[in-house]
């Protein structure tokens, strides 16, 4: 059931559990009323007296004039609030009790537990953030580094909407310009020119493709890379990780096979998350743990994007690395060669034939070389040429990515209804569509559902 905007909201803001304060949040036109129910100042002023951005020291005290918990509260009056409404915030000692026979007193009083994402939904349906800040909270939420912090705030200011509605904009000049050649035309005014338009439209789908091919990046500081360590047994793939992650995390021993399962470790590298996953080794086997391992590998394999060959410098090639690389064809791969301290037996020259020199890198985990090689160039394969340089660009989100290659199409369509010179209603209302699809990223013509979508994902009191 949708709920209703204009009754009062409640939750605790924060986690559950023993710490030093917790926030009882209340939102909406009634929330100093249902807070001066509560609450006995020390200094008997009620909180309705009080000044918007100040705080009032005393106590919550129950129905039957027990006293709750001793408490500091907030005031944020509308509209200079989180949500655009009355907010009060109840900052209680921490635990679980006193917050939640708080905020049981809130609802006894009038208010209604909030939905997950109720409050930024609230500020989202005030006006005062568009759709995509109000993902960017979730973003700042979630963020494990300091990358992902930063992209995330600098979402939250605006970046994403402002670059949207520019956009929005010059999609509906263009349009302006279509239709005074209908209405000029007759009056033989000077029109623009097709060739024009088409350079303009042309012009905005160039500016559209360079937001969607940075949304990789962001997805890549947000979730990370998934990169596989794969290789037959005993090549040192588990020596690699405990390498790479210096961390004894792997078990390492001379007998092939002592990886069974995939062992995961997270690493950052330049604030970027990388999950390594040391996987057993890939070989024929009896044994029935060390199959279930084996098909681990596989499935690894499809998932990772990015695998770590590992081949042994110190034996022949042999027909099972063969069908490894067969195996990985078509992934992105950096080949390892790994023991380069004991004496090279490996025929490189056939590894040429399936890997160009660049993604060859001869290492030892034992000893520890090339690893600084081996991680610059995981860096390079990851990042591509550039680094991830946030302070320039605009960095959007998957879904955001979707409608703009919604919106691609049909600037593609408006381009060769241009091109055909198609009367001008055509062009026109395929931009007037991508006027209205890039709106759904702001969330001005978004749907009920796709709210739904982003704001269950919060957590509640958010
Ligand atoms: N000399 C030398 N020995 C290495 C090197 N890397 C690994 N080893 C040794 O090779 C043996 C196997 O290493 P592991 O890291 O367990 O190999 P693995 O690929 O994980 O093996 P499985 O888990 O059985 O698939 C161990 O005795 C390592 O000490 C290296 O660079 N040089
Ligand atoms: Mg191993």
């Amino acid at each position: 059931m949708e709920a209703e905007i204009n009754d009062t909201i409640v939750a605790v803001g924060t986690r559950a559990g023993e710490a030093a304060i917790g926030i009882v949040k209340l939102s909406g036109s009634r929330s100093i009323f249902i807070a001066d129910k509560i609450f006995k100042s020390k200094n008997k002023k009620k909180i309705k007296d009080i000044n918007t951005y100040s705080m009032i020291y005393g106590h919550i005290v129950d129905n039957e004039g027990h006293l709750i918990d001793e408490v500091i509260v907030t005031v944020m009056k509308n509209p200079g609030s989180y949500t655009r409404e009355d907010v009060v915030e109840i900052n209680c000692h921490g635990g679980i009790i006193a917050t939640t026979k708080t905020m049981e007193l809130c609802i006894e009083n009038g208010a209604r537990i909030a939905d997950p994402g109720e409050f930024t939904k609230r500020a989202f349906l005030n006006g005062r953030i568009d759709l995509s800040q109000a993902e960017a909270v979730i973003d700042l939420v979630r963020s494990r580094t300091e990358q992902s912090l930063r992209l995330a705030a600098k979402n939250l200011r605006g970046n994403i909407k402002e670059e949207i509605n520019r956009l929005r904009k010059n999609l509906f000049d263009i349009r302006v310009k279509l239709e005074a050649r209908v209405d000029f035309i007759e009056e033989d005014l000077e029109v623009t020119p097709y060739q024009e338009i088409t350079k303009e439209i042309i012009k905005i789908r160039a500016e559209l493709e360079e937001l969607i091919m940075n949304e990789k990046k962001g997805e890549i500081i947000k979730n990370g890379v998934k990169i596989a360590i794969i290789g037959k047994p005993n090549v040192g793939k588990s020596s690699l990780l405990n390498l790479l992650s210096r961390k004894e995390k792997a078990i390492v021993t001379p007998i092939p096979g002592t990886t069974r399962d995939a062992v995961e470790e997270i690493l950052y590298v330049e604030g970027i998350p990388l999950i390594l996953i040391d996987t057993a080794g890939i070989r024929k086997t009896r044994s029935t743990i060390e199959k279930i391992g084996v098909d681990k590998s596989l499935k690894h394999i499809d998932e990772a994007e990015l695998i770590l060959l590992v081949l042994d410098g110190n034996r022949k090639l042999e027909q099972i690395d063969l069908q490894i690389i067969n195996k990985i064809k078509g992934k992105s791969i950096i080949c390892c060669i790994n023991k380069i301290d004991l004496k090279q037996k490996l025929e490189v020259e056939r590894i040429r034939n399936y890997f160009s020199e660049k993604y060859i890198i001869k290492i030892s985990a034992l000893k520890g070389k090339g690893i600084k090689k081996l991680e610059n160039k995981i860096k390079y394969v990851i990042l591509g040429k550039g680094d991830i340089d946030l302070e320039e660009k605009i960095i959007i989100n998957s879904r955001h990515k979707e409608k703009l290659e919604e919106v691609k199409k049909s600037l593609n369509r408006a381009v060769e209804a241009v091109e055909n010179k198609m009367s001008e209603e055509f062009p026109s209302y395929d931009l007037k569509t991508a006027f209205e699809l890039l709106g759904e990223i702001i969330g001005e013509t978004a749907r009920e559902d796709i709210l739904e979508k982003i704001f269950s994902q919060f957590c509640i009191g958010k």
